[in-house]
C-alpha cells in the first residue's frame, strides 16, 4: 500500500484500500473497446442521474476570499490567481458527461469557469513542458500529458448547472477534463505545474491507469 504522506487529514482508508484491490483485480473490466462516435457510453458503464461525491473523505473548507491557484513549472509567465483574479478571465462554459472510474457515468453536466486554453494562453507552457501535474487542498494529486489538457472541452470549473459548485464536488474550483475517467479532475484545486517529466498522482501510483481513457477502458495499468 503506497504512503498516504501529504494529505490533508484523516482519510477513507477502507475506500482507498477497496480501490486498490479492485485495481490489482481487473475488476469492472468487460475488454470492450468504443469510440464516442457510435456510442455515448464508454464500455462497462452505467448512468446515474443522482451525482455521487467521490473523494478521499476530506472536504477542505476553502472560501472563495481564502483560494488561490499557483501555475508555475516549465511557462514563461507563472501565474498566482485569487478568486478576483480568476472572476477577471474570460468566461468559459461547456456541457459534457462525467465517465468515474467505479462505473458511473453522469450525462450533460454544465460547467461554467475559466477555459484550459485560456489559462495556457496566459502562463504560456515552454516548449519542453509535456505533461501536467495538479495538487489540491486535500493533498490529493492527479497528471496529464499537457495534449489533454489543451483541449476545447477542458476547463476550471467555477460553477454547475447555473450554481456555485458545491464544497463536496470540489468547490470553489476544481478542473473537470471530460474526455478522461474523473480522477484525472482535481477537486479544490491548489497548484497546476508544467514539466517535461511525468509524474503519477494519488491513483496512478495505486494502479489505476496513467492515462485513464474511458473509450479504451483504461481503468488500470
Ligand atoms: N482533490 C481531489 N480531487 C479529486 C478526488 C479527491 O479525492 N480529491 N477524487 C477524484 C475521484 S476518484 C473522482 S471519481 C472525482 C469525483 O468527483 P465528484 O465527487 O464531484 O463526483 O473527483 C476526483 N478528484
Ligand atoms: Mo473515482
Amino acid at each position: 500500500m503506497a504512503s498516504d504522506a501529504g494529505l490533508a487529514g484523516p482519510v477513507k482508508q477502507k475506500l482507498i484500500d477497496t480501490k486498490e484491490r479492485w485495481a490489482r483485480e481487473g475488476r469492472l473490466l468487460t475488454g470492450e473497446s468504443a469510440t464516442p462516435r457510435h456510442r455515448r457510453l464508454p464500455p462497462g458503464q452505467r448512468v446515474t442521474k443522482d451525482w455521487p461525491v467521490l473523494d478521499l473523505g476530506v472536504h477542505p473548507n476553502v472560501v472563495p476570499q481564502d483560494w488561490q491557484l499557483t501555475v508555475g513549472g516549465l511557462v514563461d509567465n507563472p501565474v498566482t490567481w485569487r478568486w478576483d483574479d480568476l472572476a477577471r478571465q474570460p468566461k468559459f462554459s461547456h456541457v459534457s458527461d462525467i465517465h468515474c472510474v467505479t462505473a458511473w457515468s453522469r450525462y450533460d453536466n454544465r460547467w461554467d469557469g475559466v477555459s484550459a486554453r485560456h489559462l495556457l494562453s496566459v502562463v504560456r507552457p515552454r516548449r519542453e513542458a509535456k505533461f501536467v501535474a495538479f495538487r489540491s487542498y486535500d493533498g490529493y494529486a492527479t497528471n496529464l500529458p499537457i495534449a489533454s489538457f489543451d483541449d476545447d472541452d477542458v476547463l476550471l470549473a467555477t460553477h454547475w448547472g447555473g450554481e456555485a459548485l458545491p464544497r463536496a464536488h470540489g468547490g470553489p474550483v476544481r478542473v473537470v477534463v471530460p474526455k478522461l475517467y474523473f480522477w484525472k479532475s482535481a477537486k479544490w484545486v491548489k497548484h497546476i505545474w508544467f514539466a517535461d517529466k511525468d509524474a503519477k498522482g494519488f491513483w496512478e501510483v495505486r494502479g489505476y491507469h496513467n492515462f485513464g481513457d474511458p473509450w479504451k477502458e483504461q481503468r488500470y495499468g
